[in-house]
């Protein structure tokens, strides 16, 4: 028999049929697991996030490449994995080929598991925030290839906008010249992750889920090309005060400076600092928010599944 697709690919059961059955399914990603929280947080995070979802009428997909397969619904024994060994790959598209190829096992970027989602025939993926632009782009080129992805996979993003070790309005112009709808969920600002506001105007506001359904609907069924991304404040009582985090991710910067980190270890690196310079509070917001998307992402999941086939 030839080689194909299926090689390549591992479903869980209970996945395939749902989506197969168009019943509301939502992809989880695992660099969040691997690199952008410590031990063991990661692991209750992974767990509580797909509890969460099943809650609010979806069925969770945590994607990973396990063995050289890309996995589309992980077990907990591939979750101990990724949540325990510090040399797991960070996967984007460019690695895919290769980490699979090599048998390897390797953790989904926002990219890679929105390509791995659309691969699989899932519409709506939920993370805490995206890559985006960094300061300095001017220096470095380095720009995330999240946003590359959103500008060419249809998969729907629901996060709690980017942190500001990114450029925030750097990262909007991009999306806007890439065609990407960046949906404010009950604001008119784009998010900053830890804090609710950026001081970033968006373009457009939505106040309900279903409201957000019926446009991924529109540019569904007019076969747009490229994602969307819903930006979902971190709740009020969870968010951090601005001045306090804005500081310490600028010595996190600062240190990165100075260390010559860059390319894919820059955005692991800072997130790492932050939590230690801010002795796990910063952490504690991230889990919040994360669990935040998961609920409003899950729900406009389900109210899609509603809108005719
Ligand atoms: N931002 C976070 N937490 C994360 C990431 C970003 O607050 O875990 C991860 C996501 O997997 C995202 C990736 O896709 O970092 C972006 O990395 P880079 O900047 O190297 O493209
Ligand atoms: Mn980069």
């Amino acid at each position: 028999m030839k080689t194909n697709y299926n090689n390549f690919v591992e479903f869980n059961q209970e996945i395939k049929d749902a989506i197969n059955n168009h019943l509301p399914v939502v992809a989880l990603e695992s660099t969040i697991i691997s690199h952008g929280m410590p031990y063991p947080q990661n692991i209750e995070m992974a767990h509580k996030v797909e509890e969460i979802v099943r809650e609010n009428g979806a069925i969770p997909a945590t994607i990973a490449i396990m063995d050289g397969k890309i996995k589309i619904g992980i077990n907990e024994e591939d979750l101990k994995i990724l949540a325990t060994n510090s040399d797991i790959a960070k996967v984007s598209r460019r690695d895919i080929a290769a980490v699979i190829a090599s048998k390897g096992v390797g953790a989904t970027t926002v990219a890679a598991t929105m390509l791995c989602a659309n691969m699989a025939g899932i519409k709506f993926f939920v993370t805490g925030g995206i890559g985006g632009v960094h300061r300095e782009y001017e220096k470095t080129l380095d720009v995330s290839a999240d946003l590359e992805e959103l500008a060419q996979t249809p998969v729907t993003v629901i996060c709690a906008g980017a942190k500001s070790i990114l450029d925030l309005p750097r990262t909007l112009e991009y999306l806007e010249t890439k065609g990407v709808p960046v949906i404010g969920f009950k604001t008119d600002e784009l998010p900053a992750f830890f804090t609710r506001n950026s001081g970033l105007k968006l373009n457009l506001r939505l106040d309900s889920v279903e409201e957000i359904a019926k446009l991924v609907y529109v540019q569904d069924t007019l076969k747009l090309k490229g994602g969307i991304l819903v930006a979902n404040p971190i709740p009020e009582e969870s968010s951090l005060d601005k001045e306090y985090i804005d500081s310490i991710i600028d010595e996190a910067i600062e240190e990165s400076e100075k260390l010559g980190v860059k390319g894919k270890d820059l955005t692991p690196f800072l997130l790492k600092r932050i939590v230690e310079k801010t002795e796990g509070k910063s952490l504690e917001a991230n889990l919040q928010l994360v669990y935040n998307n998961a609920k409003i992402g899950s729900r406009i999941a389900a109210a899609y599944s509603k809108l005719p086939a």
